[in-house]
């Protein structure tokens, strides 16, 4: 039975008035669910709810905080698999993927609780006798969530969590490819009993409810994953509000593979980078640097290794490569393919939608490798799907500099076993995150995940011990416990007698 979901405001479900969205699994067709396209009136009710609760939230202490994130985390271990499949159903990565969105989330939730028994600040000596110095961090307000489908439950786990152990109440809008993963993960929140209106789930178009969302007067802060050009209309609407903003727009990412590397090793991660969650990870490794003395043996390899994949049904443990998520993207990495022959770049697997049985009901395209020229659009721009361009380097300085010639900034790997090219690597390649013998994927919750360039103009780190710089301003407080004015900078007298 299909269910038709409302949005969550103020600590429950209710009726929309819009129109709906019907949600599908992109391996089948089915219909999963329906979703409210909701209306301005509606986003603003879910903001009401949480400027509402905003002042008994901050006011809760973090370890309160932090209790109800670890209750979160119990009750999605517990659930885990049946979220798993939810995952895997409505967006399509393979089920051992969809357990580790899962798991994410877990791991998220239990590392920013412990986070509301430390919330450090600094305690600094004053220039003045009998004053103290210190600084304290303080929650902005009711913040917004925009979030992509491609990890429908760790990115939604990662921006909660951080907001939530900040003392922000969140309105969290997730992609329309998406809801029903949204609309399980609230629903977990809502058993662990966070206060009515801490957490709203507003459904609907990103042009309607994303942009509402980001220019409501009463949201403070906005933490949004997304394409560039969509993150450059937030970046621009909440410079108008002056505040703060956290942008993560995606990567063009490279693995360096120097002569010295270990190739079967170097096969691994690049058949995983490239192909696994069909390559629709903003981490995805999307271009293959190769040192001109193995390009030959390495090009010969993988196209061997390619050819193994098997694509298929994610829910299937055999299968390495589900469906892309939707006809769009279907769409968008077809014409890559179309614009690589174009270009002149040499198709070496792949390039064609799957076709016969059950691949006519999903969105299954086969992985694809390109050797392409570094300024080809297929080397410079994101695809988000299971797209991988090869490029031969003359050397170590060629190959940074062909990682570093694109607009994105996320991640980046190199394959060596010599000491100083990954030393190097660690300082020349520009990104947030540098992988060494592993591939571009794999964050872990305890870092800061972020990029530079286009993927992070505003230079915030999500996760890790940065994650509460979204969502938390710092207050400076001076106790002058002297029992007389004391005049910073004035009161000069000193040791030295100045
Ligand atoms: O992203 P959008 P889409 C890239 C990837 C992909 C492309 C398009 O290249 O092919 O973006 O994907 C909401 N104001 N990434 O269309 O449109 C929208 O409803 C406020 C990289 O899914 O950026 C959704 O909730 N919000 C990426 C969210 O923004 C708006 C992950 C992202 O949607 C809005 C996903 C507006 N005007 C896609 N318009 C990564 N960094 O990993 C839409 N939205």
């Amino acid at each position: 039975m299909v269910q038709d979901y409302g949005i969550f405001v103020g600590g429950g479900w209710r009726r929309s008035k819009g129109k709906r969205l019907e949600t599908r699994n992109p391996a089948t067709g089915e219909v999963l669910g329906t979703f409210p396209l909701a209306t301005k009136e509606e986003l603003h009710a879910a903001v009401k709810a949480a400027k509402d609760a905003f002042e008994g939230w901050r006011k809760t202490p973090a370890p309160r905080r932090g209790e109800l994130l670890l209750e979160a985390a119990r009750i999605f271990r517990s659930k885990k698999e049946d979220l798993a499949r939810t995952v895997t159903g409505e967006m399509g990565k393979i089920l051992a993927e969809g357990r580790g969105d899962v798991q994410e989330v877990i791991d998220f939730l239990e590392y920013a609780a412990g986070e509301g028994r430390r919330m450090f600040g600094a305690t600094v000596p004053s220039e003045l006798p009998n004053k103290m110095c210190l600084t304290v961090r303080l929650p902005v307000g009711p913040v917004g969530l925009i979030t992509p489908w491609n990890f429908p439950m760790a990115i939604p786990g990662w921006k909660s969590g951080a907001a939530l152990i900040a003392g922000c109440p969140i309105v969290l809008k997730p992609s329309s490819l998406t809801p029903l993963c949204a609309a399980r993960f609230v629903e977990v929140l809502d058993e662990a009993g966070f206060p009515p209106g801490v957490v709203n789930l507003v459904t609907g178009a990103g042009p309607v409810v994303g942009d509402g969302l980001v220019a409501h007067p009463d949201i403070r802060a906005v933490s949004f994953t997304g394409g560039v050009e969509t993150g450059r209309r937030v970046y621009e609407s909440a410079a108008r509000k002056m505040i703060k903003v956290g942008l993560e727009l995606g990567g063009k990412n490279a693995i360096l593979a120097m002569d010295d590397a270990d190739l079967g090793l170097l096969m691994d991660g690049v058949l995983f980078g490239a192909f696994g969650t069909a390559g629709q990870r903003c981490t995805a490794t999307s271009r293959l640097i190769v040192h001109r003395r193995i390009y030959d043996q390495v090009v010969d390899e993988l196209v061997d290794r390619v050819a193994k994949l098997k694509v298929g049904d994610p829910l299937d443990a055999a299968v390495d490569m589900g469906p892309v998520a939707s006809p769009e993207q279907e769409r968008k990495v077809l014409e890559y393919v179309d614009l690589g022959r174009k270009e002149g770049s040499k198709l070496l697997a792949g390039g064609t939608k799957l076709r016969g049985g059950p691949y006519d009901r999903g969105f299954f395209l086969a992985p694809t490798v390109f050797a392409v020229g570094r300024t080809s659009r297929l080397a410079q721009e994101e695809i988000f799907g299971p797209v991988l361009s090869v490029l031969r380097a003359k050397d170590y300085d060629d190959a940074v500099a062909i990682a570093n010639s694109v607009r994105y900034g996320l991640s980046s790997s190199i394959y060596t076993n010599d000491l100083r090219w990954a030393f190097r690597a660690m300082q020349d390649l520009e990104a947030g995150i540098t992988y060494v013998n592993a591939p571009t994927i794999g964050a872990e919750v305890h870092l800061p995940f972020g990029g530079t360039k286009e993927t992070g103009p505003t230079d915030t780190r999500e996760a890790g011990t940065t994650a509460l710089e979204e969502f938390t301003h710092w207050k400076t407080v001076y106790v002058d416990y002297s029992g007389r004015l004391q005049k910073a900078q004035i009161d000069t007298a000193r040791l030295t007698g100045g």
